[in-house]
């Protein structure tokens, strides 16, 4: 069990099915992200999954109660951390890493898996951070031509605070900017499963989250779950686009709270 100041609330829920993404500060021990840095920053090689056994310190940010507290709340109480783990360092003067996904985007309404960034350093700007583009982890594009795009309206480069976890949809479209800074770019990459489907809402939940009156004047402003759902678009689509995404991210949310929907 995990005390209930570390789970998610509804707003934070409805804010994730709408952006895809979902980032923490862990309030970590002192010292602990330096002396995952400096350690990363000796490797010489790339110890594919085994880098939890190279740098054991990271099992202190997963077991961490604010990131656990997110994995309960968006995966189950029984969620697992996938044996698949990865070591991104991005050299001084590597380019930018093109658009993708790294699942085949099924526009899947189950939350079934979910993607952990953990930056052990200050990524500024120049060091070639993460880029993500909210809103995108229910769309589809070819893989080739996604690759082709440039600058997508709305992307954010996760340029974050030593120690930021940054969860992501699986399907999220993601990239890299350029590294043109002098020192290497450390970020581990994390795959957390779900193992079992929700009877009950994982997180801080009110049964009448959703029941607020719809604010048509009001839609990019929504602060209370049913409206971001209604209404968020962090890509800016047109209504006809927009309530196929809605339809995807209710029927997420209805599986959430343990109630599958009809359509
Ligand atoms: O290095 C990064 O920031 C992103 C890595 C990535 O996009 C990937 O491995 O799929």
């Amino acid at each position: 069990m995990i005390s209930a100041e570390y789970l998610l609330n509804d707003v934070d829920v409805a804010r994730f099915l709408v952006n895809g993404y979902h980032v923490v500060e862990p309030d970590l021990p002192a010292g602990l992200n330096e002396r995952i840095a400096d350690r990363l920053d000796a490797l010489t090689a790339n110890p594919g999954d085994a880098i939890t056994e190279t740098v054991p310190e990271l099992w202190q940010v997963l077991e961490h109660p604010q990131v656990r507290g997110v994995l309960i709340s968006l995966l189950g109480e029984d969620y697992s951390v996938n044996s698949h783990r990865h070591w991104h360092c991005k050299l001084p003067g590597s380019g930018f890493m093109q658009w993708h996904q790294d699942s085949t985007n099924d526009r899947g309404t189950q939350i079934d898996r979910l993607l952990g960034l953990y930056y052990p350093h200050t990524i500024t700007a120049d060091m070639g951070p993460t880029v993500i583009v909210p809103g995108t982890q229910f769309r589809n594009a070819p893989t080739d031509r996604m690759a082709t795009y440039t600058n997508i309206r709305g992307q954010v480069p996760l340029a974050v605070a030593a120690g930021t976890v940054a969860f992501t949809h699986y399907d999220l479209w993601h990239g890299t900017a350029s590294n043109s800074s002098s020192v290497k770019r450390h970020m581990i990459k994390f795959l957390f499963n779900r193992t079992s489907e929700n009877s009950v809402p994982t997180w801080n939940h009110d049964p009448d989250a959703l029941n607020r009156p719809r604010d048509w004047n009001a839609r990019d402003k929504a602060e209370d779950a049913g409206n971001i759902l209604s209404f968020g678009n962090p890509l800016g689509v047109s209504q006809s686009d927009h309530y196929k995404e809605r339809t995807i991210r209710r029927a997420c949310w209805d599986e959430l709270i343990g109630q599958k929907s009809a359509s």
